[in-house]
């Protein structure tokens, strides 16, 4: 069974190919990217959003060459490297631009703490419950395995889109929380071309934020063609990925 590696286009295409060749020259803090990959568009749209200067540089994290390794031992992107420190996982990457780039607005989290911890409260429903039914659906081939997973992920989706107060997730200021589900939004098509999911079956206020979300500029500039998204998806669907994420899918394991 050839590797995930062979298949994966070796770089990013489409909007995000022009914003990458705006981001080679060398800066402190060096981005570890791949293109394809959710939790990478994730670190990238908080970048883009909060204007910070950063030098993108590709990874192909399924090879796990030893230079990436050094940088993070789990081989895993998104990745930094700043001021000499490595640092690593989506989410608290997003939180150390906050940290370390206070002057860089938009602020991401609100100030008041009960906001901010409503914010990390949704941002734990996306890691706990969004992503890993995102994930379980993908492989579903059956007619009811398929229908199954679907209507786990729609009943997850819907307790989390109880919580918008739009236009975006906390009300009027775009935050972390739109920032931590967006890269599942700009691939959904492929669980609605593959899985039968509907984003109305959802609801109309899940229907119309995913809407915004997918047009927001820092989304849209950080996506790739959809075309070079197929062969990996493809891994997927047929349940032959052999990423992390998918082991640990199969072996019912939390998502690393
Ligand atoms: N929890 C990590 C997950 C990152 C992750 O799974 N990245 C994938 C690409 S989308 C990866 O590097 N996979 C390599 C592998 O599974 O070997 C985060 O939030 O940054």
């Amino acid at each position: 069974m050839p590797l995930p590696d062979e298949q994966i286009y070796p770089h990013a295409t489409g909007a995000a190919e022009a914003l990458v060749a705006k981001h080679q020259e060398p800066q402190p803090l060096v981005f570890y990217a791949g293109w394809f990959c959710p939790y990478v568009q994730r670190a990238w749209i908080a970048l883009e959003e909060k204007g910070i200067p950063y030098q993108y540089k590709e990874v192909n994290p399924y090879k796990k060459e030893a230079h990436f390794l050094a940088i993070n031992p789990k081989g895993l992107v998104p990745a930094l490297e700043y001021g000499g420190h490595a640092l690593y996982e989506s989410l608290i990457i997003c939180e150390f631009f906050e940290d370390a780039f206070p002057a860089h607005t938009p602020h991401l989290l609100p100030t008041d703490p009960v906001q901010r911890a409503r914010a990390r409260m949704a941002i734990d429903q996306i890691s706990k419950t969004l992503v890993p039914t995102f994930q379980r659906l993908l492989p579903a081939a059956d007619p009811e395995a398929q229908r199954t997973a679907r209507e786990a992920a729609y009943s997850a989706l819907r307790a989390f889109a109880a919580g918008i107060k739009g236009p975006w997730y906390l009300g009027e200021e775009f935050s972390l929380v739109d920032v931590a589900i967006a890269p599942w939004i700009v691939r959904d098509y492929i669980i609605t071309e593959n899985r039968g999911y509907k984003r109305a079956e959802v609801g109309a206020a899940w229907e119309a934020y995913a809407g915004r979300l997918e047009k927001r500029e820092s989304v849209v500039n950080t996506s790739s063609l959809r075309e070079h998204m197929a062969p990996i998806y493809g891994r997927y669907l047929r349940d032959e990925a052999q990423s992390e994420a998918a082991r640990a899918i199969r072996e019912g394991r939390a998502i690393p």
